[in-house]
């Protein structure tokens, strides 16, 4: 297995419920290394660039009028990889089909207010990573 880097992102419905620090021991506990990391308010335009890749499908406006709702804690996982690992650990996408234990089924509350964004596969990560961690 190779080592990863990973974005993730702690939404604002997450950040609200005060589960920031919940989250990343999770991350932390399943051997993934917070690596970078930031508090931001994402701008409308930031988060519409962040998620361009779904802007023709129905729910866009209201994704992005959820990310920008409040803060958001990003950051960067480091580990053997990380990008499934990470996939794992949050579940999946919509929290009623997501497996007991993960961040998804214990922190989730919706499809739209689902706790948090992880990369799907390694370009995407590259890309995401380099969306907002500019070097
Ligand atoms: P992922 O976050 O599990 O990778 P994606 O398919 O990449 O899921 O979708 C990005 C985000 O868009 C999801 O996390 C979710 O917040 C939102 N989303 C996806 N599908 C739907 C839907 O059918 N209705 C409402 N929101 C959705």
């Amino acid at each position: 297995m190779a080592v990863e880097r990973t974005l993730s992102i702690i939404k604002p419905d997450a950040v609200a419920k005060n589960v920031i620090g919940e989250i990343v021991s999770r991350f932390e506990k399943a051997g993934l290394k917070v690596v970078e990391a930031r508090m931001q308010q994402l701008s409308q335009a930031e988060a519409e660039g962040f998620y361009a890749v779904h802007k023709e499908r129905p729910f866009f406006n209201d994704l992005v009028k959820f990310m920008i709702s409040g803060p958001v804690f990003i950051q960067v996982l480091e580990g053997e990889d990380a990008i499934a690992k990470n996939r794992e650990l949050m579940g999946a996408t919509d929290p009623k089909k997501a497996e007991a234990g993960t961040i998804r089924a214990d922190f989730a509350d919706s499809i739209d207010a689902n706790a948090v964004h992880g990369s799907d596969a390694p370009e995407t990560a590259a890309n995401e990573i380099a969306y907002f961690f500019k070097k």
